[in-house]
């Protein structure tokens, strides 16, 4: 048996049952694709993944890639390449791709249902493919340059990388330094030393192609400080014949001059790579072009940052459903002490452990977040059906965008949080001793996990988005429809009168995380007031991360709600005893959730309306 388990029902009662994705197939973009295609992917997918990509998951970790310092290459396992040609052969990273290359043109909803399949089995796998999907980036902003590339790299399976983080530029993305230079010909000279590049070298593909951020110099109005004087750069490892992709036989003077040793995730390799170096290999400079002649670096590379945030909350989340799902099957067959009612009774009969209430209350407390975070992941992506579809159709649609905006900083960061620290606190606590070895596929998961919380901005850097950006200037548009829809679900006395405490929780949890917001509003309102404190704007930052952890919790308690009502409706029909139990525990989760998790918002409020200044005043020394 592999070590993932999936929940591909759980998927499908998301998508069909709750979110209504029936609507959005077989119409426009999707004509082609009804229910029964979906679910057949859905299905073949999951076998892919719980086999071919899920069994190299644990040798890879112990036998993780072998960097050569001589010769800058990196040498990944057997075992993985075979799970990534699997892959690659399946066919499924098309299923992302637009239909002008070669794409198969589905909705993102069925896109990331498939992603959590293959991110809970071996997330590196999807990270590795992304190189054609990269390729819509220099589709959709290049110029007929770019997009013979970008016909190359999908055509030819080459990978590629995001190239931001600098030694001294992590968060801050705007003190980058690493410089482009404009050559004669149009192309540009990369020099500089990037650190933490996912992908930047391996032996799964013929090249590489980099996007790099750098500063112009001497380009009149490019090339300022902070983020904005950034410009994206294409910088393939070698370079190639513009018409046919075929490799010229000339490498790129862009080098891997290192590969990180971390704590998880260790056969996606982390790199330095060493741009322009003159002493190495042959001295040749790195030689990169402008993506679409325009300098818009830094909202080009949002294009692919937003992706992958949304990439980053569902490996997480999928990461937590395989690890509860593990703890379950783990609970129900290991046998310790005795039914706490016969505790007293030294020769009572031992039982398993789902019998004690601790356990029961983990194991119920892992379904109900996973369960609420896959809702959510499906929501954001069927919000991203709706901005798709008018896309497709020549229009925008500006609400679903910005509620998209909204709900990627509560998947990624919210996500991320949530399943580390569940994984951690709960699933592997579940096995007791035997969770901390590596017979079981736990500890992995946690160390794999927790860099979900660091990269592609960090917890801190997604409450600031979740605050500053997605809510204050959009003067709180996209926050006041998503509560206008939850007020209305409250309003609409759903579960026929069996969720009436539950709509009363979500209400209060709304209610509260709504006074947050408005604390913190107040707060920045202050600090930018002539007669106000600008040191104000401290008690925002010390909440930002508060208000994304309580809008989370707030927005899967509707999400999971919403699917409870929806099986107790199922649950008024003729069923099967294992439909039965399903609708039954989706219940249950929603109902756990809302009376557990959902109170505890009223302490955030008041800690959050209690901020004052005295973190910010205790001198460093003090801490
Ligand atoms: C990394 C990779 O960590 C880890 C895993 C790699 C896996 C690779 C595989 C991924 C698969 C994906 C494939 C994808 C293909 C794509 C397909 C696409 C169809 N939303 O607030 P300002 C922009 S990588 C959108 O002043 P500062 C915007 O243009 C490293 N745009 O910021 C804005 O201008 P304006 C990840 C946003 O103070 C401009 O930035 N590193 C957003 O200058 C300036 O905004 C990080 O994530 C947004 N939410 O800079 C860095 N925000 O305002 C984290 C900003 O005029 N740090 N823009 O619209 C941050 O995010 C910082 O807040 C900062 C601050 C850098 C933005
Ligand atoms: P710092 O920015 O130094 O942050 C340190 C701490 O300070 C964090 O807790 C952070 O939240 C906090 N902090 C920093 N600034 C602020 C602030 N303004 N307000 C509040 N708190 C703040 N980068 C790429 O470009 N491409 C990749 O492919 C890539 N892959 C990666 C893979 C791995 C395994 C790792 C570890 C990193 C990868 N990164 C990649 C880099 C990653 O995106 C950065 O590590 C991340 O953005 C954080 O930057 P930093 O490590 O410099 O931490």
């Amino acid at each position: 048996m592999g070590h993932y388990k999936s929940n591909l029902r759980d998927i499908v009662f998301n998508l069909f049952e709750v979110l209504g994705r029936d609507e959005v197939l077989g119409r426009g973009p999707y004509e082609d694709l009804d229910h029964d295609t979906a679910v057949a992917v859905l299905t073949e997918v999951e076998h892919l993944a719980g086999t071919k990509l899920a069994d190299s998951f644990a040798s890879s970790d112990h036998e993780p890639p072998v960097f050569d310092p001589a010769d800058h290459t990196v040498a990944v396992p057997a075992a993985f390449k075979k799970s990534f040609q699997a892959y690659m052969d399946a066919g499924f990273y098309q299923l992302e791709l637009p239909s002008e290359l070669g794409g198969q043109t589905t909705p993102p909803s069925l896109q990331w249902a498939v992603n959590e399949l293959t991110l809970g089995a071996n997330p590196a796998v999807y990270i590795y493919s992304a190189g054609p999907k990269f390729a819509t980036v220099l589709w959709n902003n290049g110029v007929e340059r770019d997009r013979k590339i970008a016909r190359h790299m999908i055509e030819r399976q080459w990978g590629a990388t995001m190239v931001l983080t600098e030694p001294d530029a992590g968060s801050d993305v705007g003190a980058g330094r690493t410089r482009a230079i404009p050559q004669p010909d149009g192309s540009w000279h990369i020099e500089g030393v990037k650190r933490f590049i996912t992908s930047a070298e391996h032996d799964m593909s013929e090249n590489i192609v980099h996007l790099v951020l750098a500063r112009p110099v001497g380009v009149e109005g490019h090339g300022g400080p902070g983020t904005k004087g950034l410009s994206l750069f294409v910088v393939p490892k070698h370079h190639f014949d513009l018409e046919t992709g075929e490799l010229t036989g000339e490498r790129n003077g862009v080098y891997v001059t290192g590969v990180e040793h971390k704590m998880g995730i260790k056969v996606s390799t982390t790199c330095e790579l060493t741009f322009g170096d003159p002493s190495i290999g042959a001295g040749a400079p790195a030689r990169g072009w402008l993506l679409g002649e325009v300098h818009d670096g830094i909202a080009q590379m949002f294009q692919v940052i937003e992706h992958a945030r949304m990439m980053v909350g569902t490996k997480a989340i999928a990461t937590l459903s395989t690890g509860y799902l593990n703890a379950l099957d783990y609970a129900k067959t290991r046998i310790q002490g005795a039914d706490l009612i016969m505790a007293a009774d030294k020769a009572a009969p031992r039982v398993t452990i789902t019998h004690h209430p601790d356990v029961r209350r983990s194991l119920l407390t892992q379904k109900a977040f996973v369960e609420g975070m896959r809702a959510l992941v499906l929501y954001t992506a069927s919000i991203q059906d709706r901005v798709a579809l008018a896309k497709a159709a020549g229009e925008r649609d500006v609400a679903a965008e910005k509620l998209n905006d909204l709900l990627l900083p509560i998947v990624k960061g919210y996500g991320s949080e949530r399943s580390w620290v569940l994984l951690g606190t709960e699933s592997l606590q579940t096995f007791g001793g035997s969770g901390f070895l590596q017979d079981y596929p736990i500890e992995q998961y946690v160390r794999d996990a927790k860099i979900d919380t660091l990269y592609e901005g960090t917890t801190a850097i997604q409450g600031q988005d979740l605050f500053f950006r997605k809510i204050v200037r959009n003067k709180g548009l996209a926050l006041g429809a998503i509560s206008a829809e939850i007020m209305q679900f409250i309003g609409r006395q759903a579960g026929n009168g069996q969720l009436k405490e539950e709509r009363e929780l979500l209400q209060q949890g709304l209610i509260d995380a709504g006074a947050i917001v408005e604390t913190m509003v107040e707060s920045l309102t202050a600090a930018g007031s002539p007669e106000g404190d600008p040191r104000d704007v401290y008690k925002v930052g010390l909440n930002t991360t508060r208000l994304l952890m309580a809008f989370g919790d707030v927005v899967c308690a509707w999400l999971l709600l919403r699917g409870a009502e929806v099986a107790l409706d199922k649950l008024n029909t003729d069923l099967t005893e294992s439909e039965q139990r399903f609708y039954e525990g989706k219940v249950a989760s929603a109902r756990w959730f809302a009376r557990t998790v959902l109170p505890k918002l009223a302490a955030e409020r008041a800690i959050a309306e209690a901020t004052d200044l005295a973190v910010m005043d205790l001198p460093e020394a003090a801490f």
